[in-house]
């Protein structure tokens, strides 16, 4: 059965408690950065004291640790500039430190210089519920980065050297890699290639590298504007085995403009969604990703307020019981 999870800060807090109310088992866990990366190799956040730590952390709240979502700095490697043998390994020692710890799931992405990319994140939605937007109409003047134009094919030569020296590493320690899709799933943004961004280039990433620990992130709210069919390409990736994590999030819009909305409020068949996860016996973890601030909430962190995801996971919970009690 699917499983619902949260992400949380490496930092006890009454988020923490919330979740642990909501009835959540599972943790989806972040790096401890509180010390930076100008510390001795064993203190750096992907080492395995540190680790250790966020693992014993998590489960003394009564959490269990089965994904870990947060990266070594990887610029370099998706980039392909001088350092990115270094950026690669030390990749390698979170997969191996993972291993060591039965920590099963990797979620990274291979999106250059920027992550998730919005051109509002104070939008009113539901109610005055504060919600993130892009419209790429005010990016096609914006400047390019330091790094110039990148195209996509550096893009897939780059993940390709990747994903050959990390898979055996991976293989050998028993985690399993989960691209998340560039957000938004649009290419180029700022003159940076952008290639996790259709099914197509998915089914490509797992052509390119067939391994049993070769596979995706789910996150619906950018696989939803790539498709009309969301439950067929759950199917889809599902019949291959290769749905190794989800984000339950949804949108209204296109890639070029859309805002981001309440899980029971966007343009996705949510039922459908699950009833897709239920039929391809999908056991993974799923979590709640972007919310929306709601009243009297900080929009310091938005899409990661703490009200909003008490309600996405009673809204999760109920149609995951709903849809296994068929
Ligand atoms: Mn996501």
């Amino acid at each position: 059965m699917l499983r619902l999870a949260e992400v949380l800060p490496p930092q006890p807090s009454n988020l923490w408690t919330l979740a642990r109310q909501c009835g959540v088992d599972y943790v989806v866990g972040t790096f401890d950065w509180s010390k930076g990366t100008d510390v001795p190799r064993e203190d750096l956040p992907w080492s395995y004291m540190s680790l250790v730590r966020l693992k014993t952390a998590y489960e003394n709240a009564g959490f269990r640790l089965e994904v870990i979502e947060n990266r070594p700095p990887l610029n370099k490697a998706k980039l392909g500039l001088p350092g990115c043998d270094e950026e690669i390994d030390a990749a390698c020692d979170l997969i191996r430190n993972m291993g060591r710890l039965g920590i099963p799931v990797w979620c990274y992405e291979w999106m250059p210089v920027f992550n998730w990319m919005r051109t509002s994140s104070n939008i009113p939605a539901r109610g005055g519920a504060l919600v993130t937007g892009y419209d790429h109409a005010l990016m096609k003047g914006a400047p390019l980065t330091e790094y110039g134009e990148v195209n996509e094919e550096h893009l897939w030569n780059t993940l390709k050297y990747f994903l050959d020296r990390v898979i055996p590493v991976a293989e050998e320690a028993g985690v399993k890699l989960a691209m998340h899709p560039d957000d938004p799933p649009l290419s180029p943004i700022r003159g940076l290639g952008r290639i996790m961004r259709s099914v197509d280039n998915f089914q490509r990433l797992l052509d390119i590298a067939p391994s049993p620990v070769n596979g995706i992130t789910l996150c619906q709210g950018n696989f939803a504007l790539m498709t009309d069919d969301l439950p067929g390409v759950i199917r889809h990736f599902g019949a291959q085995g290769k749905i190794f994590f989800v984000h339950m999030r949804d949108v209204r819009g296109t890639p070029e403009k859309f805002v981001e909305t309440f899980h029971d409020d966007g343009q996705t068949d949510m039922l459908a969604c699950m009833r897709a996860y239920r039929d391809i016996d999908f056991d993974g973890l799923c979590r709640p990703d972007h919310v929306p601030t709601m009243l009297n909430d900080s929009n310091d962190h938005a899409g990661y307020s703490a009200v909003g995801r008490l309600f996405a996971l009673g809204y999760l919970k109920g149609l995951r019981q709903a849809v296994y009690a068929e």
